[in-house]
């Protein structure tokens, strides 16, 4: 039995992690306010943790130069979207092509990461001459596909979803050409035949609406129970967990992954997007981002997930408008590859809250402005030592990033209160060196003195710009700025330390 076989991801953040470390030291050493790590990508903080994190990505995409830097940076882990499935690889009975997956299996190779195959045997995406055999023949025919299959994929991919998909929600299987043929046998069958062609390879059964407890997960824990039994190779079970904000999230999570880790399996979060009904709100954002949050803490919690894997990581490549009209935005970046509030909560829950260690700089911003129509632009800014050692503030600046639109290159800024003393902060508007659509200007906030003691929060700081022309700013797309009246971490605000980013993501 190979299902207590435990493999992590190949990559780690180790040249990474040992330059932070000597950083941390020598400042320790010193005395002096820290200096902080470069920030780590979400496959580095997951590895630190013994976890992949990766992404779903498809064929048409790669071209997409600002995409592939992306997804060859931050993740760990790669699932083709569609090029492994069965009407690609095998769209007439016996004519095999593995050209698209060997693109995905390329870019894989060449940015360090692993692969899982998805799927083998599916009821979807199925080549119509399967459907058309005599049922004494599929059989053969499915042995056959998953052997050509997992044989050409052989140490290219780590893990397979042998089976995507057997169940209704009820619980019962789903009607296939497979099942019609075999019964539930076919999965065991499967099963043998992948792990006969590749017994390196971790195998899994993979389904959506069965990461939390209920009739459909039950049905999955049966099946794997029995499998395991009767000595089929299954190592285990990938939970897609394509959420959706109006649906509440899946019941008691944790434990279910739980049952699945004590039957000896290991458990995947495979799919994972947090869809919601168009136009985004704030009330919806945030519920998305607690979603990704709770996914990402529920595997850290249990020792058997192996990782977590989402479908597709920006809005600009979603499949969801396209499978349900009017829904949308359910990814980690937005369409213009910008980080949203989920991108921050997924790290936060891998423990990015550590980045940097000692002298660790967070910082918290609201909108003070109701209209992103009007004249004036109003961030209000707070900053929170979490860090074990005083921060220097003249040697801090934070960042905010905005578009001029038309109308006079020149600005004002204003200081209107902050318990420091306005005197203490200093402000202008600096047009980008590189400028990007909603982030032609910053705003830098600095400090002419003061220290920010470990636990410490600046307070308040109200911060207002305007042109000198007093004409109108179009906020709406402005990268930093979000619509939230209370104060909420930033991912979209930088701050720098000595002129080096500590946190945030620049644009
Ligand atoms: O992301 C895939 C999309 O491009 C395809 O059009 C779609 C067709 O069924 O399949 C999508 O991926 C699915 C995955 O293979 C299995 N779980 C559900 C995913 C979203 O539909």
């Amino acid at each position: 039995m190979s299902s207590v076989k435990r493999r992590t991801s190949g990559r780690t953040s180790g040249t990474r992690t040992l330059l932070v470390a000597a950083l941390v030291v020598g400042t320790a050493l010193l005395g002096g306010p820290a200096t902080a790590a470069p920030q780590d990508t979400l496959h580095e903080l997951a590895s630190a943790q013994g976890r992949y994190f990766g992404s779903a990505t498809d064929n048409p995409e790669l071209p997409d130069a600002a995409y592939a830097a992306v997804l060859g940076s931050e993740f760990g882990q790669i699932t083709p979207g569609n090029s492994m499935k069965w009407d690609t690889t095998e769209p007439a009975q016996n004519r095999f092509d593995f050209t698209k997956g060997d693109v995905v299996t390329d870019f894989a190779r060449q940015h360090d990461q692993t692969v899982r195959g998805h799927t083998l045997v599916w009821h979807s995406q199925l080549p119509s001459w399967v459907g058309q055999l005599p049922p004494a023949e599929v059989e053969a025919a499915m042995t056959h596909h998953i052997t050509e299959q997992a044989t050409h994929y052989r140490g290219s991919v780590s893990a397979w979803d042998v089976v995507n998909e057997p169940f209704n929600e009820d619980g019962t299987y789903r009607t296939s050409p497979f099942h019609t043929a075999m019964g539930s046998d076919y999965i065991a069958t499967a099963l043998r035949a992948a792990h006969a062609a590749d017994p390196e390879a971790e195998l899994y059964l993979n389904d959506y609406n069965i990461e939390g407890l209920g009739a459909k997960s039950d049905a999955m824990y049966a099946l794997a129970s029995e499998l395991l039994a009767e000595g089929v190779p299954l190592d285990g079970v990938g939970m897609q967990a394509h959420l959706a904000v109006q649906y509440g999230f899946p019941y008691e999570m944790r434990a279910n992954m739980q049952r699945f880790a004590d039957l000896g399996l290991d458990v995947a979060v495979t799919e994972l997007d947090v869809r919601m009904q168009l136009p985004a709100d704030a009330a919806k954002v945030a519920t998305q981002s607690s979603y990704y949050q709770r996914v990402t803490e529920a595997c850290l919690a249990v020792e058997r997930c192996v990782g977590i894997t989402v479908w597709d990581f920006t809005d600009r490549y979603s499949w969801v408008p396209g499978t349900f009209p009017g829904q949308g935005a359910a990814n980690l970046y937005d369409e213009d590859l910008l980080p949203k509030p989920a991108l921050a909560a997924v790290r936060t829950a891998l423990g990015a809250e550590d980045d940097g260690g000692e002298g660790a700089l967070k910082v918290l911003y609201r909108n003070s402005d109701s209209s992103a129509g009007d004249n004036q632009i109003k961030p209000g800014l707070q900053l929170v030592n979490t860090g074990t050692t005083a921060i220097s503030l003249p040697a801090v600046t934070v960042r905010y990033w905005f578009s001029g639109e038309r109308g006079a290159p020149a600005y004002s800024t204003w200081c209107d209160w902050s318990p420091l003393g306005c005197a203490t902060v200093t402000h202008r508007v600096v047009a980008a060196s590189t400028p990007k659509a909603g982030a032609d200007h910053h705003l830098d906030v600095g400090f002419t003195g003061g220290t920010l003691a470990p636990g410490a929060s600046t307070g308040e700081i109200q911060l207002r710009l305007n042109k000198t022309d007093w004409s109108d700013f179009d906020e709406s797309d402005d990268y930093s700025r979000t619509g939230g009246s209370s104060y909420a971490d930033a991912p979209r605000i930088a701050v720098y330390m000595g002129g080096e980013l500590v946190r945030g993501i620049e644009p």
